[in-house]
């Protein structure tokens, strides 16, 4: 048995969504640290509505729950964390360091997706104590095997770990890895010097720093370049009306800047917000 908060792994043949099991579950009144995982998702949940792909039985699917302390200007980091632990766990199980694509994906050395992380919130809570927050990952394990698996608009864009490995990388393993990875993680956005520890981490990851980017946000979408991540793992993008903060949107990477561009990797206050 783990000697951490994710002791109980329910793991399901099938369902619609890991998420929208566990939310169910946090709304029944389940404790922080439960952990499911499913061979099988019907329904899928990407962020903003989309959809996750995944053929049955051969990609890692998992939820965890979460009933964090994090200030809520904080929040970004819980699904940060999860993100950070799933790479550590990649880099020991399958020997591939991936980078973390603001704000929630992992791509490999090539720029392709490996994984996505979706956090979601329920503010009616469901038990006395802090409010449940359920933080998801897919990582690609054994699919797709080559691009001639993918549906059109994955292909250049999806890889998997067996993509980047020799020898076939073991779920259970993955999972034990992520779960083992994250709980310090967790424990860590308790304090104001585990969160500037997590975000500096983060900083150090994001491959999106030194990217011109185009954010995309329910209103508007706007071109800058992506200078830093804030403490609270925000997103900072110089543009050619000043500095703005970034706390939730789509970031499309255009093309890195040139050498030389003054990037803030140390933890300074942030520009503007929006
Ligand atoms: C994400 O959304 O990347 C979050 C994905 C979270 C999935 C996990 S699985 C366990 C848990 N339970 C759930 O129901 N969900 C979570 P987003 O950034 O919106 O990316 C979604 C987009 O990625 C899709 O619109 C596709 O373009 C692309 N995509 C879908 N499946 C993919 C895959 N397996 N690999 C790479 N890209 C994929």
């Amino acid at each position: 048995m783990p000697e951490h908060r994710f002791g109980e792994v329910r793991w399901l043949a099938s369902v619609d969504s890991t998420n929208r099991y566990l939310l169910d579950e946090a709304r029944a009144g389940a404790a922080e640290g439960l952990v499911v995982v499913a061979d099988h998702q019907q329904a899928g949940r990407g962020r903003l509505g989309r959809s996750w792909e995944a053929p049955p039985g051969v990609n890692l699917l998992v939820s965890v729950l979460l009933r964090p302390t994090v200030p809520l200007g904080s929040r970004h980091l819980l699904s940060a964390v999860v993100a950070l632990a799933a790479a550590d766990a990649c880099r020991v199980v399958a020997g591939i360091d991936p980078g973390v694509k603001w704000p929630n994906d992992l791509l490999a050395p090539d720029g392709r997706k490996l994984a996505g992380v979706l956090a979601e919130a329920d503010a009616a809570g469901g038990s006395e104590g802090p409010a449940p927050v359920v933080v998801g990952i897919g990582i690609n394990v054994g699919w797709p095997g080559t691009d001639d698996d993918l549906p059109a608009e994955l292909v250049g864009r999806a890889t998997s770990l067996s993509q980047w490995t020799a020898d076939p990388v073991d779920r259970t393993l993955l999972l034990d890895r992520l779960l083992d990875a994250l709980d310090p993680r967790v424990t860590a956005l308790d304090s104001a010097a585990g969160r500037a520890a997590q975000a500096d981490e983060l900083r150090r990851r994001c491959v999106t720093i030194g990217s011109e980017v185009r954010v995309e946000l329910a209103a508007e979408s706007f071109c800058g370049v992506a200078t830093g991540v804030t403490e609270e793992g925000h997103l900072s993008v110089h543009t050619s009306g000043g500095s703005r903060t970034v706390v939730a949107g789509d970031v499309v990477h255009l093309r890195p800047v040139a050498p030389g561009y003054p990037l803030s990797v140390d933890s300074g206050p942030a520009g503007a917000s929006d």
